[in-house]
């Protein structure tokens, strides 16, 4: 007798159909997994990821409610293109057979999706959609049009986004980028920073550290805006600050390198400073360390009677805040490094409350004496870093003596009173640069005419297809170098003009695509998105913490905006799943092995040197495939370890014992229950008939377990009594963890629970098996789901396991039966001791009198009172 778990896995898996049903009166609930991009392959990291959606999705489906869990491709990006550069083959075919083998390796594992709503985002009628979409943005105000610096990846001939330079180097390419200005169309974002800011709080259910990185993305500063003259130049700079009560300790000031006002210095006569050096700070921009070069050219100090050298610095961005600052060294930590590296004074203005040592620098001390009270000063140590603390203010004229809260107060009403500055919000965030100079993605909507400037295409001319005949070869974007496909008449004047060659960012794509599986055709359609959005429960990587949950999350307003629907925050639970890690192998010249490789060499007692337990990767190899765990054991088994030993959301290790341990635990399950099925298999037909007949609603519809028909349960006593109560316990437990996606702990129960059934004897326990096996088998479900359709089946079930409801501990078997009585003497309580519950009367009493022997005189007990279960008094 073995499990064959290739034939039942396949069985099961083309029997099985999870088509929502939209109809349905039940309550819905929406589980979504992060949908794949389509590489050609899943990994562990998928299997994790589906694995635990899954379980959640069918434990939902069991517990009655009506759920979406549908699947698609983020089928748009750079490595389509690739592939078709590398090895001449279009983009759309190699996309479309990547989704052909990923879907059947999903179908391998089991999962229970809708596949009648799968969706690939390179498909024109998917895209039509977001083309429609952003010319609802333009007339709202939400997409605009705007020459920027962009950061230009020169090996990919592409834009990057910010978070696509890592280090100065392009992401996917490792070339050094560089800044190139561009006509690029953005979104919006920005208008929607404080609400999305806002609503955070109410996001209950997402890890409090997503919330943390989205708000430090978003990262809102109060502070203000200052002016500054600058000497011989008939402008102003303006310059962004949250700590204005520091403009006494400013010692320079200094500019981003792609500032616009640096146009002007570079016309001065004292100007100092060339383009090369210019293009070098740029450079550095990334990196820790701060470089700048003066200009030539002061600033005035808007209270003292003094100049502040103007500097072009590397660690001052253009994209926050006006990209520009003052310097106070003593009291920022960049600006310290900065003036110790270009010998700048460095002035403190902030003493810390907790001594009366005035941190001062050598005697680089510089102020105007006049204003500042200097009588503070007590002694004098090196300044070896910023402070940025508390304090009270000195050599600060009108600021000396006050906190510093109370300082900038008082500096804030100084600078709007002389008009010089004003209070400002600034965030962190800024808008959304969605323009791509690639081939395969969603082209922009746009025309653009000599005589009638930007227009939009039309509605009717919808959608703006790509063109298939498309060369790869010659670099840069192929649409752009395309013969005729940009060349179009001018929906206004009829004239010859040219289409938009750029395409959407793929963060457009999956801003929306959890709107467009509610509906039948992938729109969004209003009626469809009330009834299954938000989603309930998302599951996916951290590595999406921020960009894609913050532009979905900003999809939404803008889509109401529209008038599209009213969904606010698309996702109500969110799951991020921790990654899947391996052991690192490398041979004797330090070459990466493969796990296989490395077993095979130890085998033969040649050197492997065993690294750290890293996450699953390619480059170092330690990677195993899921389809070679599917086939050896089976996808039960690959889902059941990803899913064991450890919680959705904590990195976890594979380790090839785990595995074959899950294995073994599916076939002992699989023969214990083959053993005892002469036993359960009558009473189960029982339960299952039971089950159908509920007209099963909502989650409370589920049945009780105990409701089987198994009258002779009701009698059971003794051992076997304890046995039921440790399995509905079980249960309990069990249900408990996973409505609160402990998975690992709901794994845990069964287990225990499969060991408790085995222990019981087969003679005199026959009806607490039979109800105990048709637990397990529900419960093992959303885990095993092809070997508990199998087992359902053997014991003689009904139906599709899977369509069953989920079953309800009995209540009065989960009570504690000890209560805990408190003992009085004269009513005055003196101990506690703890009972069976309803003990008699007498034996309580006694029991209540012994736990007092040694502190009363027991012949001199004139009374003792008893409330049941509660109190005994015993009065002397
Ligand atoms: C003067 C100052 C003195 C500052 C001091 C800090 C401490 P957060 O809090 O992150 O908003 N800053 C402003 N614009 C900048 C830019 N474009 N590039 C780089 N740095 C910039 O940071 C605000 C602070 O960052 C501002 O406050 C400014 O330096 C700097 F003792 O102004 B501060
Ligand atoms: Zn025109």
């Amino acid at each position: 007798m073995k499990y064959d778990f290739k034939s039942v896995e396949k069985f099961y898996q083309e029997k099985w159909n999870f088509s929502v049903d939209k109809n349905s009166n039940q309550e819905k609930c929406y589980v979504l997994e992060m949908f794949p991009y389509p590489s050609g392959k899943i990994h562990m990291g998928h299997l994790r990821n589906y694995a635990i959606g899954d379980v959640i999705a069918r434990y939902k489906r069991a517990c009655g409610f009506d759920v979406l869990h549908p699947i698609g491709w983020d089928a748009f990006g750079l490595p389509a293109e690739n592939a078709a550069r590398d090895n001449n083959i279009n983009p759309e075919t190699w996309t479309k057979e990547n989704i052909g083998n990923m879907r059947m390796q999903l179908k391998s594992i089991g999962l229970s999706y809708d596949w009648d709503r799968e969706l690939a985002t390179c498909d024109p009628d998917y895209y039509k959609h977001e083309q429609k979409f952003f010319l609802d943005f333009l007339k709202h105000g939400i997409a605009y049009r705007k020459e920027s610096w962009v950061n230009w990846d020169p090996v990919d001939e592409t834009v990057l986004a910010n978070e696509q330079v890592v280090d100065g180097k392009g992401w996917r390419s490792g070339a050094i980028v560089e800044k190139r200005k561009l006509s690029q169309w953005f979104l919006k974002i920005t208008d929607f920073a404080e609400d999305l800011l806002g609503c955070l709080k109410g996001l209950e259910n997402w890890p409090e550290k997503v919330k943390t990185m989205q708000e430090r993305w978003i990262g809102k500063s109060e502070g203000a805006t200052i002016e500054f003259d600058i000497v011989g130049l008939n402008k102003k700079l303006k310059i962004f600050t949250t700590y204005p009560h520091t403009l006494f300790g400013a010692s320079f000031c200094a500019i981003a390198p792609e500032h616009p006002i640096v146009q002007d210095i570079k016309q001065q006569s004292v100007a100092q400073v060339t383009d090369t050096e210019i293009q070098e700070i740029m450079l550095k921009k990334k990196s820790d360390e701060k470089i700048g070069v003066y200009t030539g050219i002061n600033v005035k100090h808007p209270f003292l009677d003094k100049e502040l050298p103007l500097y072009i610095a590397s660690f001052v961005l253009m994209e926050y805040g006006e990209g520009a600052i003052f310097g106070c060294p003593a009291h920022d930590q960049r600006d310290f490094e900065f003036a110790t590296k270009y010998g700048l004074p460095i002035i403190p203005v902030v003493s810390p409350f907790t001594s009366d040592v005035i941190p001062v620098r050598d005697a680089e001390i510089q102020y105007d004496g006049s204003q500042c009270q200097t009588t503070q000063v007590t002694s004098v140590e090196v300044l070896k870093e910023a402070y940025t603390g508390d304090g009270v203010m000195l050599n600060s004229g009108f600021l000396n003596g006050l906190v510093v809260n109370d300082a900038k107060e008082t500096m804030l009403k100084k600078l709007e009173e002389k008009r010089i500055g004003k209070k400002t919000i600034n965030y962190r965030l800024h808008d959304w640069g969605i323009s791509r100079q690639r081939y395969w993605g969603c082209p922009i909507p746009i025309i653009y005419c000599k005589d009638c400037g930007t227009v939009p295409v039309p509605e009717k001319d919808l959608p703006v297809v790509l063109p298939t005949d498309v060369e790869f070869k010659s670099g840069g974007n192929p649409i752009d170098h395309h013969p005729t496909w940009k060349l179009v008449d001018c929906p206004k004047c009829g004239k010859q003009a040219e289409r938009e060659t750029d395409t959407l960012d793929t963060f457009f794509e999956s801003s929306w695509y959890f709107a467009a599986f509610c509906s039948d055709n992938k729109s969004i359609d209003k009626a469809a998105c009330n009834r299954f959005m938000p989603v309930d429960y998302y599951i996916g990587g951290i590595e999406h913490a921020i960009l894609h949950l913050l532009y979905s999350r900003f999809f939404c307003r803008a889509l109401i905006k529209c008038g599209y629907f009213d969904i606010k925050e698309p996702f109500s639970t969110l799951i991020t799943q921790g990654m899947v890690c391996h052991e690192t192998y490398k041979d004797e010249n330090s070459k990466w092995l493969f796990p296989e490789e490395a077993k095979e060499l130890i085998a033969q007692d040649a050197k492997v040197q065993i690294g750290k337990v890293e996450k699953m990767s390619k480059s170092k190899k330690n990677t195993v495939d899921p389809n070679f765990i599917i086939e050896k054991y089976g996808a039960d088994t690959a889902r059941l370890f990803v899913l064991s030993d450890t919680p959705p959301e904590k990195d976890m290790e594979w380790s090839d014992d785990g595995v074959e341990g899950c294995s073994r635990y599916i076939h002992k399950l699989w023969r214990m229950v083959m053993q005892l099925k002469p036993i359960a298999i009558l009473e189960a037909s029982i339960l299952s008939s039971q089950c159908y007949d509920t007209g099963i609603q909502k989650k409370d519809a589920c049945i009780p377990a105990s409701r089987s028909g198994i009258t002779s349960n009701q009698n059971v006593t003794g051992k076997l009594l304890e046995y039921r109560k440790k399995i509905h316990k079980l249960l309990h437990e069990l249900t408990n963890d996973l409505e609160h996606c402990r998975l690992n702990c709901a794994v845990a129960k069964f287990r225990e629970m499969t060991n408790l059934i085995a222990e019981i004897d087969v003679e005199t326990g026959k009806s607490v098996i039979d109800e105990g096996i048709c637990i397990l088998i529900r419960v093992v479900e959303p885990f095993m789901p092809h070997l508990a359709e199998n087992l359902w089946q053997e014991v003689g079930g009904e139906g599709m396991l899977c369509m069953q409801p989920w079953p309800k501990a009995d209540e009065s078997l989960l009570a504690d039966d000890t209560v805990t009585i408190a003992v009085q003497v004269n009513g005055k309580l003196r101990t506690t001791i703890k009972v069976a519950m309803n003990l008699p009367q007498e034996e309580l009493k006694k029991t209540a009198i012994g736990s007092m022997s040694g502190k009363i005189d027991q012949d001199k007990v004139r009374a003792v009172y008893t409330v049941p279960n509660k109190i005994v008094n015993i009065v002397i």
